[in-house]
């Protein structure tokens, strides 16, 4: 069925859809903007026809324009990290194909020599944007609509590929479930290279003709100052940002909390997920607050699957049941459906919330499905009608403050330094991060390294929040009889 794809933009309403800093822009404004963006990439063409366009900018009303632009004139979205290290661009950037790409003011000098190389167009929105808005395409709602890099089990990250109908059952199912109005606040601080920030914070706010507070990133202060001036009526973030919230407090004078809190208790929603909430840290917050958190789970190749309810019990430790329009079930390490309540079993996931293939990977992507259903990695039971995550199959899965980090590819850019003979990563259980990444490393003979030194040599060559937190030298590392790294055994030398 041909769509315009996100169609509810809320076309002629004066309403602020978007601060950015002292700057609001109504949805009128934004639709014209995009509409206008929407042109000037498809210039004389008709359609884009799924070209991969990235796009490397901070959450702005830029941000929200390409994105938008580029589904409007039938392209992929390719939305990139903007703390990625050269090389982790190189590897997006050719593994998606990508034939042009949008960067802010200042960041084209820094990329012109990989861009030349890879023959992509390097341009920013005001080369972009026209004048004026042309026609724009119909669009099928099959069609592929936006790429997200996810680190798996292997060396390095794949392209999750959504379709504009993935996109929108993957909005829709939140609408109802944490009913969004259109009197709707909320901050927006997150990263806009995955889920969270890009669909259940920004296509949720937008979709229900709310108003989304941009901030390129997590300044405490200033987020503060808005929550205690009653700025916003939902807040939704990682466990790591509720850590830190409460870390704040801890420094702030007691009449800058009280107000803190007051702010949070006003609100209508507190949400976290990306991450497991300990329930200690569920307890602190409504203590503070008032706020029963609301804890959600979810996964870049579906979007969100399992949510507490917004109205009846939210339990603490528990993720809740199944969304509307997500087929949930367990299944044990035979391919069965787990029956009984209190086993576990692998969460694997049907719907139209799931994404369509790993871009160009035919085999990851027939690999991830078992008879239609995606299979998570993800362990989890139930226990009286609630799911509760149990962890993950795979140890070579970290989750950093909300990131889900490979173990493989960060062992695989350590083995590089010409001081590292062997290397194993694990993550670590930590209060802050949820999982701290922790490299256990054997030395070349002869050989010295220290951490500062590490992590100094690890910048520039990978994302800032991969580097590992601690590392261990070791002489050499535990195997099983097959010569494997027997990471579990690491923990142990902790
Ligand atoms: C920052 N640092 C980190 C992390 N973030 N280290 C480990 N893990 C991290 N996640 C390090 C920096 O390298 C730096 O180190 C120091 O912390 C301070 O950096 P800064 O950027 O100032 O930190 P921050 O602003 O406090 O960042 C913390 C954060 C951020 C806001 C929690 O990590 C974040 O935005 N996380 C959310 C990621 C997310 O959206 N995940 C969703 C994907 P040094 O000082 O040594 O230089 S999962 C998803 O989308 C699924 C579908 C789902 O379920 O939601
Ligand atoms: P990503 O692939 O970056 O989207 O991360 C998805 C992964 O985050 C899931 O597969 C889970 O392992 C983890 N995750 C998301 N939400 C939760 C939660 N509420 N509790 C525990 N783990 C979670």
């Amino acid at each position: 069925m041909p769509i315009k794809p996100f169609p509810e933009l809320h076309v002629n309403n004066t309403k602020t859809a978007l601060v950015e800093g002292n700057r609001c822009v109504s949805y009128e404004e934004l639709n014209s903007r995009i509409n206008c963006l929407a042109s000037g990439l498809l210039g004389q063409r008709r359609d884009l026809e799924e070209e991969c366009i990235a796009f490397l900018l901070p959450a702005s009303v830029d941000y929200v324009t390409v994105i938008h632009g580029v589904w409007r004139a039938g392209g992929i979205a390719v939305p990139l990290n903007v703390a990625s290290a050269v090389s982790e661009l190189d590897h997006y950037l050719s593994c998606a194909g990508v034939s042009r790409m949008l960067v802010g003011d200042g960041k084209q000098k820094s990329l012109s020599d990989l861009c030349k190389a890879l023959n992509i167009e390097l341009l920013t929105v005001g080369d972009v944007i026209s004048d004026s808005a042309g026609p724009l395409p119909e669009i099928e709602e099959d069609r592929r609509a936006m790429m997200l890099f996810t680190s798996g089990t292997t060396n390095k990250p794949k392209g999750v590929v959504s379709t504009h109908k993935t996109i929108v059952a993957q909005i829709t199912t939140l609408i109802d479930a944490w009913e969004w109005i259109d009197g709707d606040v909320i901050p927006l601080f997150l990263p806009l290279h995955h889920i969270h920030g890009i669909i259940n914070i920004l296509s949720c706010g937008l979709w229900a003709g709310a108003t989304v507070h941009l901030y390129p990133r997590f300044d405490i202060k200033e987020i503060t100052q808005a929550v205690t001036a009653g700025t916003f009526t939902v807040f939704m973030a990682v466990p790591t940002i509720y850590v830190k919230l409460i870390e704040y407090f801890d420094s702030a004078d007691e009449t800058e909390v009280r107000q803190i809190c007051e702010g949070f208790k006003s609100m209508r929603l507190n949400i976290s997920g990306s991450a497991a909430c300990p329930v200690n840290l569920f307890m602190q917050w409504q203590d503070l607050t008032s706020q029963v958190l609301l804890e959600r789970y979810g996964m870049t190749e579906i979007g969100m699957g399992i949510s507490n309810p917004y109205s009846g019990e939210r339990r603490a430790g528990c993720v809740g049941q199944p969304l509307p329009g997500v087929e949930v079930k367990l299944f044990d390490e035979r391919d069965n459906p787990v029956i009984s309540e209190s086993i576990a079993g692998e969460i694997r996931i049907k719907g139209q919330n799931v994404f369509l293939e790993y871009w160009n990977n035919t085999e990851a992507t027939t690999k991830s499905f078992r008879d239609g259903w995606f299979c998570t990695g993800d362990v989890a039971m139930v226990e009286d009608g609630y799911y509760r995550i149990m962890g993950r199959s795979s140890v070579d899965i970290i989750k950093s403050g909300g990131y889900k980090l490979s173990a493989l590819e960060i062992e695989g850019v350590l083995l590089t330094h010409d001081d590292i003979a062997e290397v194993a990563v694990i993550g670590v259980e930590d209060e802050v991060w949820g999982e701290a990444v922790t490299a256990f490393i054997c030395l070349r003979q002869g050989a010295s390294l220290n951490y500062e030194e590490l992590k100094s040599w690890c910048s520039g060559r990978m994302s800032p929040y991969k580097i590992p937190k601690t590392i261990r030298i070791v002489n050499s590392l535990p195997r099983n009889a097959m010569g494997k790294v027997t990471k579990p055994d690491l923990r142990k030398l902790l």
